[in-house]
């Protein structure tokens, strides 16, 4: 039966209608269901050594458009469902985004499971099934409201298996019941994501916005996606979390091993576990739990253990690395508890310096140093990251072991990030290259041969210029407002920190404000678009929001400025967001502060679909602006060393750079001055001016000068439209490195080893 009829048929059964008749809800569930045949009939991808990812987050996005284009027949569902009058796109609008990531560290997560499949390597991803992942965003009266954000439907592409595991805690145990979704590679076969659950899960438990008793362990286990760990209950729920996801990880990985008859004194020839982030750390006390259960000693299950596990980290960040108070462990996992210990005094044992031990002397267990000492590879996300660690951050570790020691730049998989949501550029690059770059990035270099040719760069503005009106259009249709599709479009989209500045960014657009207040007319208008959620009980980064978007109100009301300056903060930034923002985008925003952004993967993002980055040198940008050379790419600020050298010494004093630089004097004082105060809540805006002129941890001022003179460069530099199109073409061009499957061929070559 060839698609059309297979889809009326399932339309059929299901509504009594054809695809003619049916509304576009019908014609998506049927889809879905038609898709998940398909899966059904691919064979899963096997070998003798399995990568199990382990991560608390997989950020998975909408499937139906990948999953068609993984399959290879998006264009051919498209051009059906056309025939009968429906728009592929409005279908796909239908799906629930599963929300079960914070930010980058889920979607890398999810890119990576991508391009494993696509690189036909066995390996699956172990995490939990949030009923409500993370939160639904919300602007009222110019403040974040936090909604619970349900995503689960009867007809869904969660797979229940019958497997069913017990998860021991101090004073009881709790069900756990395995979830699959089919993760498929481009045009090949299939491996799974594995969600656990716990069967009991309380919907009814939450209260006003996202509150909820947290004491209802049973109940609540699996409710939310890192619950607000700002008190000991919050605490507590997380250690809960992590150890029912680590504890049926690790009893299906051994019930695998065991069926497929490998003897588990070899784990380490048929598994490796990947610890995404510290969050999964006790996959390795409970491995080795499990492990002492089938008759091995302590020392011969850590000796298999430490040849398993291998760990990443994704944050230098000190107050992200996770430290578990010893007594909330012992409450929760106690069967941990001696071997944590044990693992401890080997430690203590081999060396006496304080900051590498796993239990400190204020009785915090910190699990990055369990990973460390007990895996056998530690890497970085980029390479700025990487040296950091070794040389700052981690370097008491990396001089006991630099063996371990290596760094895997991020990477992106460009069947979401540009075919699935830039067709428009897609298919003209397929037109000019061939289709290779979808699964060998390196040969978008080809376009390289095309930056000469006026016609090409021509059709490189024309298509943005396409995306950049769509984007309008559905900033009107969503929050109602106008955008003038020729301004500049300058986005900056991630979670809202004071490490990544969006205040830096805000102050830029003060200046701006004041400049045109004084009569300066910019020749070109600018557009700058936010897309931030903070988390709940992070008022400083709330109270950002409340500035941006008092700002915006303030803009949208001058006569004067409005028609040349615009800020538009959009609401629940999330990856289906994300595909819409990114191919719009002329400026990237990279603004963190130097050293301290791991290695960013939007920035990879926005480069694949030809915005030009406007960064200073942290994370991943450094290996973009080597990658792009000088000409193609604004950087901006201190460097890293420098940053960090202020740190040591102590010695950065915002108050020293408003004395010598009134100019800037005047921008920070405008957040608390009349005009923003009439709209906003004085309270909070004041919260964000005393950071910034009292402590300014972040370093905002310190590269604020540099960044308007920059930013005005560059502004001043879009003007030349045939010059910036070939900046769009050299970035596109050399995004290839940022392929996921590039970064997973290196992480198979030099970690994992399958096959
Ligand atoms: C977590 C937390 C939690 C407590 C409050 C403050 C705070 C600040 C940062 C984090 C980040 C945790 C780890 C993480 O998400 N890292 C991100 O990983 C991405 C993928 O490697 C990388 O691109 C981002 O640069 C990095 O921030």
């Amino acid at each position: 039966m060839d698609i059309k009829n297979q889809i009326n048929t399932i339309l059929k059964e299901k509504y009594q209608v054809s695809l003619a008749g049916a509304t576009d809800e019908q014609v998506y569930y049927s889809l879905l269901n038609y898709t998940k045949l398909l899966l059904d009939e691919k064979s899963l991808i096997s070998g003798d050594k399995r990568v199990f990812y382990f991560s608390a987050e997989f950020l998975i996005g909408k499937l139906l458009s990948n999953n068609l284009i993984n399959l290879g027949i998006y264009d051919k569902v498209a051009r059906i469902l056309k025939e009968e009058g429906k728009e592929l796109a409005l279908i796909e609008e239908i799906e629930v985004e599963p929300s079960l990531g914070n930010g980058g560290l889920g979607r890398l997560a999810a890119c990576f499971l991508d391009s494993i499949a696509t690189l036909d390597l066995p390996g699956d991803g172990i995490g939990l099934n949030y009923h409500l992942g993370l939160f639904k965003q919300k602007f009222i009266n110019n403040k974040q409201m936090e909604l619970p954000d349900p995503w689960i439907e009867t007809d869904s592409w969660l797979n229940k298996t019958a497997n069913t595991y017990t998860v021991e805690y101090g004073d009881f145990s709790l069900q756990s019941v395995m979830y699959d979704l089919d993760v498929v590679g481009y045009h090949g076969n299939k491996n799974k994501l594995h969600l656990f659950d716990v069967a009991g899960v309380d919907e009814s438990l939450v209260n006003r916005g996202i509150d909820f008793d947290k004491t209802a362990i049973a109940k609540n286990l699996t409710l939310f996606l890192y619950p607000d760990d700002s008190t000991k209950e919050g605490q507590l729920l997380r250690i809960y979390q992590q150890y029912f996801m680590v504890s049926s990880g690790a009893q299906y990985i051994l019930n695998w091993c065991r069926q497929s008859g490998f003897d588990l004194a070899d784990l380490a020839d048929h598994v490796v576990i990947q610890i995404n982030d510290t969050h999964p750390s006790l996959i390795i006390p409970e491995l080795i739990r499990l492990l002492t259960k089938e008759g091995f000693t302590l020392h011969q299950a850590v000796k298999i253990v430490e040849k398993t596990c291998a760990y990443t980290n994704h944050t230098i960040l000190k107050e992200a690395l996770e430290k578990w108070p010893r007594d909330y462990l012992k409450q929760v996992v106690p069967q941990l508890m001696d071997i944590i210990e044990s693992l401890d005094a080997i430690i203590k044992e081999r060396s006496t310096n304080q900051n590498v031990q796993i239990i400190d002397s204020q009785n915090l267990v910190h699990m990055a140093h369990m990973d460390i000492h007990f895996g056998f590879s530690v890497n970085g996300v980029a390479k700025l990251h990487t040296d950091i660690l070794k040389e700052v951050e981690l370097n008491d570790f990396y001089n006991m072991y630099p063996e371990k020691f290596n760094n895997k730049t991020n990477g992106i998989t460009f069947r979401r990030w540009l075919i699935s949501c830039n067709h428009e550029l897609a298919r003209y690059l397929e037109s000019l290259i061939g289709t290779g770059f979808k699964n060998d990035g390196s040969q978008l270099e080809k376009l390289l041969d095309f930056r000469n040719d006026k016609e090409v760069l021509a059709n490189l503005l024309k298509i943005k210029s396409s995306s950049k009106a769509a984007l309008a259009r559905h900033l009107k249709e969503t929050l109602g407002c106008d955008v003038d599709c020729d301004s500049i479009f300058d986005i900056q989209i991630k979670r809202m920190h004071e490490y990544k500045r969006q205040q830096l960014n805000v102050l830029y657009i003060i200046d701006q404000y004041l400049k045109i207040k004084a009569g300066y007319r910019p020749k070109t208008p600018l557009t700058c678009i936010f897309g931030a959620k903070a988390a709940p009980s992070y008022v400083l980064a709330k109270d950002i929001i409340h500035l941006i978007l008092s700002l915006s109100e303030l803009i949208d009301n001058d006569e004067d400025v409005a028609p040349y300056l615009k800020v538009v903060m959009v609401e629940n930034y999330d990856v289906t967001l994300a595909q819409r923002l990114f191919p719009a985008a002329d400026i990237s925003e990279q603004i963190s502060l130097a050293s301290k952004e791991a290695s960013g993967t939007g920035n990879m993002k926005f480069m694949l679909n030809g915005a030009v980055t406007l960064g200073t040198d942290d994370g991943a940008n450094v290996e973009i602006h080597d990658l792009v050379g000088d000409d193609n790419v604004y950087i901006f600020g201190a460097s890293s060393s420098e940053v960090i050298e202020h740190y040591r010494l102590d010695d950065y004093s915002p108050q020293d750079i408003l004395e010598s630089k009134p100019h800037l004097r005047k921008l920070v004082d405008f957040i608390i001055g009349d005009q923003l105060s009439v709209i906003g809540d004085k309270e909070s805006l004041t919260r964000v001016y005393q950071e910034l002129v009292g402590r300014d941890y972040f370093m905002t001022l310190l590269d604020l000068e540099n960044y308007i003179e920059v930013k005005e460069k560059m502004l001043d530099d879009y003007q030349q439209r045939e010059k910036w199109s070939v900046k769009m073409l050299v970035n596109i061009a050399m995004a290839g490195f940022f392929s996921s499957d590039r970064t997973i061929g290196q992480y198979n070559e030099e970690i994992w080893k399958l096959k």
